[in-house]
């Protein structure tokens, strides 16, 4: 890999002053109750930002009044879903107009290229509040007909005060795959930022308020998770959390929801999804996506393709051509437009994905490419492939979330199904084929959320995905993730002596 030694002022993109540091709660940015604050750093250089109002219970508490008032008695639910979608088509419309400083909030937060987050994210991110804009007039219930005379509706009514707890990878992304949904649905709620990326949600409630979004329908707390996170999975009057992070911490929230008011929860956890590329594939593509699969976001997603599969008869090639292109990837500023690759996200994420390179290297697997920090300060890792790697190696089996690969050999198509399902996860999963059969019977076989054909992380707000398996349950983006924020209601009525 190659080291880009751009800095900020060089390419002229000006890092925002941070003007949002408080919490959110009903309309109005309030510091925390117990006065704490907590440092957000910039991963490309270690250095603290700024610091933020710590949230934590009684914060959870505040938020939770205001979401619970505005459901309860507040316009938000009651309005027509017309009327809704207005409001939110603004919010998406005051995004767009402010996607090159969120951009770079979620760059200097969380070591995102502040190219890919201008290209990428926030268009992404503007357009998913667009698409649930669209559809909050279109929830509708069903009319039944009853084998009694009986004349029966169903309706679809948002579930109340939902609790988004979110990741570091994609900060703005995720605020809008969670609220976009939730808000069209008529939901009011609150949403805890992950530690280590409080910055754009922050920037995001600010506009939320200009949009014309009523107090107390959008709440956001950042805080850490065993007390903020914990509080609201916990909390006796929040109707649904909607969780996106580790398998770990998802057990917990199931525990904290069983054991609490038994409220709603869907899930979004970790993975450790197969690419299977066959003899027949176009070799340059395929390494192309493998790259990109394992490279995008610093392997910081939840679907990279951190288990590659080739088929024997292109597989030395394929390494070769793998290996080449992995040691020219830029890795650098992620304000530098040249950069292919930032930094990872906080220190301790950069620390546990080498620490899974010592594994592999002790394991006995065989480094082909990177393996090493570089740079000479931030969080910055060499994208690194590994070959010789065996299935029951902790780096083929546990999810690293970094520019890691294992990279392996196989021989038929029954064998190639097998390894891939052989995981708890079923988060993902990549085919590279010319033949249809293949790609169809691979992609029924395999136990997955999202399945790409010739591509990957081919991503839209269109196309729902989630977890099978331990990658959790319940759907993001799509129609499907607005069932997710609705409850459904039948109403029943006799009728009298009609031959209906
Ligand atoms: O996750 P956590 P971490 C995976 C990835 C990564 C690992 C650890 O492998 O290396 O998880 O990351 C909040 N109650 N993924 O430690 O802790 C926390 O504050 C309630 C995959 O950051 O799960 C943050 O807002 N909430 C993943 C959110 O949970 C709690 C994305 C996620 O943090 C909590 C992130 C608690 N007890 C990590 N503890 C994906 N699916 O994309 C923490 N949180």
């Amino acid at each position: 890999a190659k080291m880009s030694n751009g800095s900020n002022s060089e390419n002229h993109v000006k890092v925002p002053k941070i003007k949002f540091t408080k919490l959110f709660i009903n309309g109005e940015f309030v510091d925390a109750v117990s006065g704490k604050t907590f440092e957000t750093i910039d991963p490309g250089t270690g250095e603290v930002i700024a610091r933020i109002a710590e949230g934590d219970t009684e914060d959870v508490d505040l938020a939770v009044k205001a979401a619970r008032e505005a459901f309860d008695h507040g316009k938000w639910p009651r309005m027509s879903g017309f009327e809704r979608g207005k409001i939110i088509m603004k919010f998406a419309d005051l995004i767009e107009e402010n996607a090159e400083e969120l951009a770079a909030l979620d760059s200097i937060d969380a070591g995102k290229l502040y190219t890919s987050g201008t290209a990428f994210d926030l268009p992404f991110t503007a357009d998913t509040f667009r698409y649930y804009a669209g559809a909050s007039d279109k929830i509708h219930g069903e009319t039944l007909k009853m084998s009694r005379a009986l004349q029966a509706y169903t309706l679809r009514e948002p579930i109340g005060v939902v609790g988004h707890i979110i990741p570091w990878n994609f900060p703005s992304l995720m605020f809008s795959m969670k609220v976009a949904p939730a808000l069209a649905a008529g939901c009011t709620m609150l949403l805890k930022p992950a530690e280590q990326t409080p910055l754009s949600a922050l920037f995001f409630a600010h506009l939320s308020k200009l949009a014309g979004i009523p107090d107390g329908v959008l709440n956001v707390i950042p805080g850490f998770g065993p007390t903020a996170g914990a509080a609201i999975c916990s909390h006796m009057d929040i109707d649904k959390v909607s969780f996106t992070g580790s398998t770990e911490v998802g057990r917990l929230v199931m525990q904290a929801a069983a054991t609490s008011n038994l409220k709603s929860i869907s899930l979004e956890l970790g993975g450790k999804s197969p690419l299977i590329i066959f003899n027949d594939a176009d070799i340059d593509m395929a390494v192309d996506l493998a790259l990109f699969g394992i490279l995008f976001n610093k392997g910081e997603i939840c679907v990279a393709g951190s288990r590659v599969y080739v088929q024997e008869g292109i597989y030395d090639e394929f390494v070769k051509k793998a290996a080449e292109k992995a040691r020219t990837w830029v890795v650098g500023d992620p304000f530098d437009p040249r950069s292919q690759q930032g930094p990872q996200a906080f220190k301790k994420q950069f620390e546990k994905i080498l620490s899974y390179i010592e594994h592999g290297k002790r394991e006995g697997a065989t480094l082909l490419t990177g393996g090493n920090p570089c740079g000479e300060r931030g969080y910055y890792i060499e994208p690194t492939i590994f070959i010789d790697v065996k299935e029951d190696m902790k780096i083929a089996r546990e999810e690293i979330f970094g520019p890691v690969m294992s990279l392996m050999k196989f021989k038929t198509m029954d064998e190639a199904i097998q390894r891939a399902n052989s995981t708890k996860y079923g988060l993902a999963a990549g085919i590279v084929t010319r033949d249809l059969n293949v790609a169809n019977t691979v992609s029924r076989s395999i136990r997955a959320g999202v399945i790409w054909i010739n591509c990957y992380m081919a991503f839209d707000k269109d196309c729902p995905y989630g977890g099978y398996k331990m990658s959790g349950f319940g759907r993001d983006f799509g129609l499907h993730s607005l069932e997710k924020y609705l409850q459904v209601k039948s109403v029943v009525t006799p009728i009298y002596n009609s031959p209906w």
